[in-house]
C-alpha cells in the first residue's frame, strides 16, 4: 500500500526547487515511526523567494490579474477533475503521511471535487453594489482580491485544509504561499503538481514545507503578505495575530481549537445519540477541532447512556490505517501521543471514573486505546483542555438551562451538539450556546456550502460557504460626481 512519493521539494514559480541552504527534514509514518521521505526544509530565504513570486504573479498586467473571473473558475473545475482522477493516490498519500484511516481518507476525498467546483463557481459571482449616495454623486463598490496570502496548514486533515484555504483564495483572485504542517507536507505538494497540470500561471501558488518557528514566522511577519489564514492551536493563533500587526496590517482568518459540548437530553433517541457521540469524539482518533470532547448526559438516562458509550468505545478496532477492518489509526506523532497519555493520567489523578481504555497500544507507532471517563466534573483538566485524542469525557446534568451555562463556561466556541426529540430544547440550545456550528440530532456533518468557524478563542472569521470568499477580498468604494441631478 506504500504510495510513490513523487514530490519532496519546494514549489515556487511552478518549479520544484531545493531549499536555498539545501536542508531537508524527515516526514514520519504515524503507523510505525519510520521515515517516509526527506522533504526540502523551507526557511526565511525560501519564504522570501515564494512571496516575491506570489507578488509578481499578482502585479497589474500579470497573466493571473488579466484572466477573466470565469477563467479562474474553469481552472478550478479542471483542478477538481484532476483530483477526481488521482483520488485513490491522494487518499493513500494522506493516510500514509497522516495516519488517518484509509477508508476515511477515501470518504473525505470523495466530497472534495464538488467542494472545489462549488468554490470555482463563485469566482465570477463576486459583485459589488450600487449605492444611492446623497447629493450630486453616484457610488458603486468593487470587490477585489486582497493580494498575496500566507496560508498555514495543520496536520490533522491536510488535504481538506489545503483546499479550504487555497481554492477559496484562488476563487477570489489572490496569489498564495502555503506552509504545510511539518508532520504532513506530502499531499500539499501533490496538489500543487495538479494545480500546475490544470494550468495555474507561475507564482500564483507556492508551497514551502518547513517548521513554524522559521518558515511560519517568516511568512506571518512578511510585509508583502496581505493576509494570513491559519488553522492550528490557540497558542500559535495568538502569536499569528500579533505577528500580523508587526510589519504591516495583515487581514487574519484563524480556525483554532475547541472543547465542544454535546448534550444528550432524557428524551433523545439513544440508538442515534450513542454512536454519534462516539464517532463525534473518536473519529480520526480525536484529532479534529470539533471533537465532542465534553459529553453532557441528562440524569434520567445517564447510567444507561454510559453503559452504551463504553460498549461503543470498546468495540472500536484500532490498527493499521490501511487494514479494511480498522476504525481508528494512530495519533500523528510521539509528542502528540504523549500529550494525550499525559491528559489521561491527569484525568485518573483528578478522580474521573475510567471505564474504557486509558493506555497506549504496543510500542511501535503512536496508538492509544479509545478511552472513556465518566463522572467527570467541569473543573477537571480533561473537561477544560483540548485533548486532541481519543478520550470521551462524560458529565451529568439535570436541566437544559443549567447545561447551557455549563456548555458556555469555556473560552472556546467552535461547535456544539444536542440530541433531543423536543423541538423547544433544540431551538433554545441552538440560540443560546456560544458556538460557530450547532448540530441537532447529528454530529460532525460538514457542508462546503455552510460557513464554518469559531466564537470566542476558537477563531476569527469563517471558512466554507459563499462568504468565505469575502475574507480574501477588499471592498473599494467609488464615488462619481454628476454635473447635476436630472
Ligand atoms: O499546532 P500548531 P500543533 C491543536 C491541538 C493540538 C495542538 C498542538 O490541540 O494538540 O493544537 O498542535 C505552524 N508562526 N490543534 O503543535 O503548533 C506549524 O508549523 C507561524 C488544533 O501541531 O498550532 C503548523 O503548520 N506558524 C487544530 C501549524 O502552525 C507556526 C489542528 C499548526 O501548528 C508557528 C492542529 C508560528 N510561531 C492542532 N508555530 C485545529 N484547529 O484543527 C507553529 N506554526
Amino acid at each position: 500500500m506504500v504510495p510513490e512519493i513523487k514530490y519532496t521539494k519546494l514549489f515556487i514559480d511552478n518549479e520544484w526547487v531545493d531549499a536555498k541552504d539545501g536542508e531537508t527534514f524527515d516526514t514520519f509514518s504515524p503507523h510505525d515511526g519510520s521515515v517516509i521521505a526527506k522533504v526540502a526544509k523551507g526557511q526565511k530565504a525560501d519564504i522570501d523567494a515564494a512571496v516575491a513570486a506570489a507578488k509578481r504573479a499578482f502585479q497589474r498586467n500579470s497573466e493571473w490579474r488579466l484572466a477573466d473571473a470565469s477563467q479562474r473558475g474553469k481552472l478550478l473545475y479542471k483542478f477538481a477533475d484532476l483530483i477526481e482522477r488521482d483520488f485513490e493516490y491522494l487518499a493513500k498519500l494522506e493516510s500514509y503521511d497522516n495516519g488517518m484511516v484509509y477508508k476515511n481518507c477515501l470518504r473525505i476525498l470523495s466530497g472534495i471535487p464538488d467542494s472545489v467546483r462549488y468554490l470555482g463557481s463563485l469566482a465570477d459571482k463576486i459583485q459589488g453594489d450600487t449605492i444611492p449616495t446623497d447629493g450630486d454623486s453616484f457610488s458603486y463598490t468593487l470587490k477585489q482580491p486582497v493580494g498575496v496570502c500566507g496560508l498555514i496548514l495543520p496536520w490533522n486533515v491536510p488535504i481538506l485544509m489545503f483546499l479550504n484555504k487555497v481554492v477559496t483564495a484562488l476563487a477570489a483572485g489572490c496569489t498564495v504561499v502555503v506552509k504545510p504542517a511539518e508532520q504532513t507536507p506530502l499531499t500539499a505538494l501533490a496538489l500543487a503538481a495538479l494545480l500546475k497540470e490544470a494550468g495555474i500561471p507561475k507564482g500564483v501558488v507556492n508551497i514551502v514545507p518547513g517548521f513554524g518557528e522559521d518558515a511560519g514566522v517568516a511568512l506571518t511577519h512578511h510585509p508583502d503578505v496581505a493576509k494570513i489564514s491559519f488553522t492550528g492551536s490557540l497558542e500559535v493563533g495568538k502569536l499569528i495575530q500579533k505577528a500580523a500587526g508587526t510589519n504591516n496590517l495583515k487581514r487574519v482568518t484563524l480556525e483554532l481549537g475547541g472543547k465542544s459540548p454535546l448534550i444528550i437530553m432524557n428524551d433523545a433517541d439513544l440508538n442515534l445519540a450513542i454512536p454519534y457521540a462516539g464517532s463525534g469524539v473518536f473519529f480520526h482518533q480525536g484529532q479534529i477541532c470539533v471533537a465532542a470532547s465534553r459529553l453532557y448526559v441528562q440524569s434520567g438516562i445517564y447510567d444507561k447512556f454510559v453503559k452504551g458509550a463504553v460498549e461503543y468505545a470498546k468495540a472500536i478496532r484500532v490498527g493499521n490505517p490501511f487494514d479494511e477492518s480498522t476504525v481508528n489509526g494512530p495519533q500523528i506523532d510521539e509528542s502528540m501521543m504523549n500529550k494525550v497519555l499525559g491528559l489521561i493520567e491527569t484525568g485518573k489523578k483528578e478522580g474521573a471514573n475510567l471505564l474504557a481504555g486509558g493506555e497506549r497500544i504496543g510500542t511501535a507507532g503512536y496508538y492509544i486505546q479509545p478511552t472513556v471517563f465518566a463522572d467527570v466534573n467541569d473543573d477537571m483538566t480533561i473537561a477544560k483542555e483540548e485533548i486532541f485524542g481519543p478520550v470521551q469525557s462524560i458529565l451529568k446534568f439535570d436541566t437544559l438551562e443549567e447545561v447551557i451555562d455549563r456548555a458556555n463556561n469555556t473560552n472556546y466556541g467552535l461547535a456544539a451538539g444536542i440530541f433531543t426529540t423536543n423541538l423547544n430544547n433544540a431551538l433554545q440550545f441552538s440560540k443560546h450556546v456560544e458556538a460557530g456550528t450547532v448540530w441537532v440530532n447529528n454530529y460532525l456533518t460538514m457542508a462546503h456550502q455552510a460557513p464554518f468557524g469559531g466564537f470566542k478563542d476558537s477563531g476569527i472569521g469563517r471558512e466554507n460557504g459563499i462568504k468565505a470568499v469575502e475574507a480574501y477580498l477588499e471592498e473599494k468604494t467609488v464615488i462619481i460626481s454628476l454635473p447635476k441631478k436630472l
